[in-house]
């Protein structure tokens, strides 16, 4: 049997978006059919804005906040702390004050959640058209990148990797995505475990996970750029 982890943001759904009608008539059915297991960096608050509950209730369980609290049919079954080093917030606080970004900033850009915090320059109370303005713009100055890369030469208790459009996410060593994959086998031994992300590459969100399973046996990772293409791989 096969068992499937879905990852949500540019996979199920486009990053912060609602699922897509069409994409949840076609992809329930299947769904309901399967063991599948669902891992987000959003929190769980989140994953009930963007999915419709009939698809919540068909996974098998529900990681947030990047494996860091498991639901199941709505109930919590677990959930990490994360201690921060003052110095490491200082270090954020500063790149904040510091960034080269001459749009506005907004509120809310260190939001600490379960087990990780989520940063970004920009603030996450920022409007919906803000987020694009600065991830084009980020493209091209590679802003997060150099932050992540800073935060993890600086401390090394601290994994920081790029979130979806406007943060980075970081999580103590070992308390990233990619403890899922040993929860998961622990729970299907002997089943094929095949994940379905878009951020599989080096430095991405999927990233540690994708690395935890490849180096499992009995398990594939598949990579794709929107869920349309998780639509043409099902083949739904
Ligand atoms: O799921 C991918 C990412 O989605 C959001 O990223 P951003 O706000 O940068 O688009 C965040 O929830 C982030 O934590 C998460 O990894």
């Amino acid at each position: 049997m096969n068992i499937y982890i879905f990852d949500m943001d540019g996979t199920l759904t486009l990053p912060r978006q609602k699922m897509e009608k069409d994409f949840s008539y076609r992809f329930l059915p299947w769904l309901k059919m399967r063991l599948a297991y669902l891992v987000a960096g959003s929190n769980y608050e989140k994953i009930t804005e963007q999915l419709p509950p009939d698809i919540i209730s068909s996974f098998s369980g529900v990681y947030s906040s990047m494996g860091n609290v498991f639901h199941q049919k709505g109930v919590e079954i677990y959930r990490n702390d994360i201690k921060l080093n003052k110095e490491m917030l200082q270090t954020l606080e500063r790149f904040r004050k510091s960034t080269e970004y001459n749009g506005k900033l907004y509120t809310n850009y260190m939001e600490l959640r379960p087990g990780m915090l989520n940063f970004t320059v920009l603030g996450r109370n920022c409007p919906f058209a803000e987020r694009a303005k600065y991830h084009e713009w980020d493209n091209i100055h590679h802003e997060r990148e150099k932050i992540a890369k800073a935060i993890n030469e600086q401390f090394d208790e601290y994994v920081a990797t790029l979130g979806g459009k406007i943060s980075i996410d970081i999580v103590t060593k070992g308390g990233g995505k990619e403890q899922i994959a040993e929860h998961i086998r622990a729970r299907h031994p002997n089943d094929k475990i095949i994940f379905i992300a878009d951020r599989t590459e080096v430095g991405g969100s999927d990233y540690t996970l994708a690395e935890a399973l490849r180096n499992m046996e009995n398990t594939e990772v598949i990579t794709v750029k929107s869920p349309e293409d998780v639509l043409s791989y099902l083949n739904i």
